[in-house]
């Protein structure tokens, strides 16, 4: 008797996710998240997609969410593709600098909303990857990465390149 083989495709799930930064030089707006996924770290604002919202829908959504902040114009400036050791999960964070806001920042239950000098940023209580992305986007630059952690402390691989459009 023939064997048949079944041929299977392993295919990566790609999660795409939003991250969008308040600044307003030389201040930076970062949130204290408070709970869920990087709890205890400063991050910009962001988070997954619901069905059938655009990127950029969700971008803003998450914004009101978090910080009760209506975010008018968004300013796309990197992705970064995250991966975390025996995850096969791709986390594809779309980096936007929010352009004109209208509201104040105020806390909610995810996010307590703080403004930082750009020259004193936290980068010791935030995701080991910012301290490399996040001076490119305070410079304007546009850029694209990926990072592949240990664990949420540990960074085994990264690339990193600024973007000329
Ligand atoms: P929720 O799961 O709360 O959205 N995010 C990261 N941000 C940085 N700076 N570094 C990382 O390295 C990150 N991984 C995810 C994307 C999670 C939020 O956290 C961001 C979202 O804004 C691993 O819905």
């Amino acid at each position: 008797m023939e064997e048949s083989t079944i041929k299977t495709s392993k295919v990566t799930p790609r999660r795409p996710l939003t991250l969008c930064i308040i600044h307003e030089h030389p201040r930076v707006l970062l949130g204290m998240k408070k709970r869920g996924f990087g709890a205890g770290r400063w991050n910009g604002f962001g988070g997954k997609l619901k069905e059938g919202e655009t990127i950029e829908d969700a971008a803003k959504r998450e914004v009101l969410e978090e910080i009760s902040v209506v975010a008018r114009d968004l300013e796309k400036r990197g992705i970064i593709e995250f991966e975390f050791q025996g995850n096969p999960e791709i986390l594809e964070v779309h980096i936007f600098r929010v352009n004109g806001f209208s509201g104040t920042p105020k806390e909610s239950e995810e996010m307590k909303p703080e403004w930082f000098h750009v020259d004193q940023i936290p980068y010791e209580a935030m995701w080991p990857d910012d301290v490399f992305w996040l001076p490119l986007f305070l410079k304007g630059k546009k850029f694209k990465g990926r990072f592949l952690f240990g664990d949420n402390d540990s960074i085994l691989e990264q690339e990193l390149s600024e973007q000329n459009d």
